[in-house]
């Protein structure tokens, strides 16, 4: 049995497994739990962050307006199923105006960490970047210096520090539709300056799990186990109709995360489902969040869904690990 290495969460959203369902993660039966009409202004609400908060949930969530403008919003929740949804943007504070001008703000992590909650997102600067802010409360926002010079997206920090220092993953980038892209790990003292970058993960070439050919990022907060981190991540496929995105787990050192030990050949979760294959972008299933009980080592999974609605699934720490070790690359 494998375990997961942190806090219990009694009240975790949860569904048992279909009887006789083969694949790691099963979805919520009435998925999905956030429509197109999360706020007032949203036309989609997707790729979106929750964590335990009080005694329910808090989230930062992604909602491009009905004039497609992409911001994150707050989010709040009794049960981690039926949200509300504020309709006015997360408003920052911070040292430097120059860092607080706002060009553009989308999919959203949220960590727990040394007593704080970051947030971490693609922050408009002369290009898409990673956003840095932290707040105590959900109500009061202090935003840091963007973590690394544009074009990166896809920043998620590892929720402790590791050997002193703090974590983040990320997916350098282009200003576009990126048809590339490796995951790495960048290492700060302070989360102001980040250095020692490690390459993690580059997509696959060839044949071999053609669905994570083109590009690969970083998807939810990391879960720690027995075992070493769990990553979630997504995989990226170009195909005649456009990108194609599925999800994807790996395992990595507990000490020197940078170092991998598992990753799945096989997709974890491909877009199948209805509300996953038609939106505003079709056949996308983008991870960014993942709630954790380490009690039962129950998992569930938030996810955006066509880029419109936002989905839910959930696993067990044994079933993505045991699918791991049976389908590895
Ligand atoms: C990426 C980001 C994501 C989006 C994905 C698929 O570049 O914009 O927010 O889910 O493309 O459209």
């Amino acid at each position: 049995m494998s375990k997961i290495i942190g806090q219990p969460l009694a009240g975790i959203p949860w569904e048992e497994k279909p009887e006789g369902y083969t694949m790691p993660l099963w979805r919520y039966s009435r998925n999905p739990i956030i429509g197109r009409n999360g706020n007032k202004v949203s036309n989609s609400v997707f790729n979106s962050a929750v964590v335990p908060f009080e005694d329910g949930y808090a989230g930062v969530f992604r909602c491009d307006s009905k004039a497609i403008s992409m911001d994150i919003y707050v989010g709040k929740s009794k049960d981690g199923l039926h949200w509300e949804i504020e309709d006015e943007p997360v408003q920052m504070e911070g040292a430097d105006g120059e860092i607080l001008k706002w060009e553009y703000r989308y999919d959203p992590r949220v960590c727990y960490l040394d007593g704080r909650y970051y947030i971490t997102w693609c922050n408009g600067y002369h290009g898409p970047t990673i956003g840095v802010a932290y707040t105590y409360d959900f109500r009061k926002f202090v935003q840091l210096e963007n973590a690394f010079l544009p074009c990166n997206r896809n920043g998620v920090l590892f929720p402790r520090k590791i050997n002193g220092m703090y974590m983040m993953l990320s997916r350098p980038s282009d200003n576009g539709h990126t048809p590339f892209g490796d995951i790495f790990i960048s290492q700060s003292r302070d989360m102001e300056f980040w250095g020692r970058h490690r390459h993690l993960m580059s997509p696959v070439q060839g044949n071999e799990s053609a669905w994570q050919i083109t590009k690969i990022g970083p998807g939810p907060t990391p879960i720690e186990t027995d075992e070493g981190w769990l990553l979630i991540y997504h995989g990226v496929i170009t195909t005649c109709n456009g990108f194609v995105y599925r999800m994807g787990a790996a395992l990595l050192d507990l000490e020197q995360p940078w170092k991998m030990l598992l990753r799945s050949k096989d997709y974890i979760l491909a877009p199948q489902e209805f509300y996953e294959c038609v939106g505003d972008v079709p056949n996308v299933v983008f991870p960014c969040a993942a709630l954790s009980d380490a009690d039962t080592g129950r998992i569930a999974i938030y996810y955006g869904c066509a880029d419109t609605v936002t989905g839910l699934v959930f696993t067990t720490v044994d079933d993505i690990l045991s699918y791991l070790k049976e389908h590895p690359m």
